[in-house]
């Protein structure tokens, strides 16, 4: 059976992006092959944070996870500093990567483009390492993520071949899922950018958990641009494109065809802030009952991790050995 993994780190606030290009297909993917959808909470430790807030936010991520659908009878949920076999898969591939590859990393760039390179935290460099040892842990074939973890699996990708071509086959090479509409959600005020927990203004991203009236005011005032044409080209009508993005994914059209219906930008913010909104109305419910009882979901994580673990060290001791380590 296909395995599945993926990996979301709690931090920031949830916003669409999150949930459209990552989270929405975990929920269709466990109810079809075997799924393990893991809170990085290690990777959250790679720029400044504070404790409690980690702590809270590590719940809260889980939480939503299961407002949104997640079944924890179906897919295997966990937080992945439960599963100490990440961080030892992890040193074991750090002497695979070479420095090179990982200067290359566009996200390390775009995060050390402000305060410099010499004060980033080693974590942050060898963090798509890390990555890459939660997904080659569990044996997986399928890894669904967003658009721009792209150069992030091409690595793990890379780092599975280049080990097994050095000591055997020892990991399953795995592939990125990316969906075809919705994998990049532009921000709404910037839509040259992808709407992001960190570098997006308030205007331009809508949380997961907005109040919804807020939700509808932010997509109707989406910037777009001075023409009136209604057309689906991400290229050169950014803002327009991602409003048909959210369209088609909110009411399983096709961006190019829902594009026809429309000749002025106003009913088509209209329409999709609406569509929008009863989205996310159902996750929003789901999550002020979840959100009543923290025990259930904690206790939820540690079952998933008793399972993760189960899953991850058969695959660390055969790298071990492959590797040389007495075992
Ligand atoms: P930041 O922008 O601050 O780095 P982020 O918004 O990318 O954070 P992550 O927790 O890194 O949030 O991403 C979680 C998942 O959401 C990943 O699979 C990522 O590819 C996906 N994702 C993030 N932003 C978008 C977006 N704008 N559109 C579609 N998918 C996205
Ligand atoms: N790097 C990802 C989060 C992440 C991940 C993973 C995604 C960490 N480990 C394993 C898929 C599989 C991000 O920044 N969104």
């Amino acid at each position: 059976m296909t395995r599945v993994f993926s990996g979301i780190q709690p931090t920031g606030e949830t916003h669409l992006g999150n949930y459209i290009g990552a989270m929405r297909q975990y929920v269709v993917d466990q109810h079809h092959h075997e799924s393990l959808y893991c809170v990085v909470d290690l990777h959250a430790v790679t720029v400044e944070h504070d404790p409690e807030v980690l702590r809270e936010r590590t719940l809260q991520m889980a939480t939503l996870l299961l407002a949104v659908g997640l079944d924890p009878e179906v897919c295997t949920l966990f937080a992945q500093s439960h599963v100490p076999a990440h961080t030892q898969l992890a040193w074991l591939l750090e002497c695979t990567a070479s420095f090179g590859e990982l200067r290359r990393m566009t996200q390390f760039k775009e995060k050390t483009a402000t305060g410099g390179e010499g004060a980033a935290r080693v974590g942050l460099f060898t963090y798509p390492v890390l990555m890459a040892a939660d997904i080659l842990l569990y044996d997986t074939d399928r890894v669904p993520v967003g658009d721009d973890q792209r150069q992030h699996i091409e690595l793990t990708r890379d780092l599975a071949e280049r080990f097994n071509g050095r000591y055997g086959p020892t990991f399953t090479v795995p592939s990125g899922f990316i969906p075809e509409v919705g994998a990049r959600i532009m921000d709404l005020q910037d839509p040259a950018t992808k709407m992001s927990k960190s570098r997006s203004s308030p205007q331009g991203k809508v949380l997961v958990l907005e109040d919804l009236a807020s939700v509808a005011k932010k997509i109707k005032r989406a910037v777009t641009d001075a023409e009136s044409e209604v057309r689906y080209d991400p290229a050169a009508k950014p803002g327009v494109s991602n409003l048909l993005s959210l369209l088609a994914v909110a009411t399983g059209g096709e961006p190019a065809a829902l594009a026809e219906r429309y000749e002025q930008y106003g009913p088509l913010k209209a329409d999709t802030a609406e569509a929008v909104v009863e989205l996310l109305r159902p996750v929003q419910e789901c999550h002020a009952e979840l959100s009543r009882d923290p025990g259930h979901v904690a206790a939820a994580l540690t079952r998933g991790a008793e399972r993760a673990v189960e899953l991850a060290q058969p695959v660390l001791e055969r790298a071990q050995r492959a590797m040389g380590f007495l075992r």
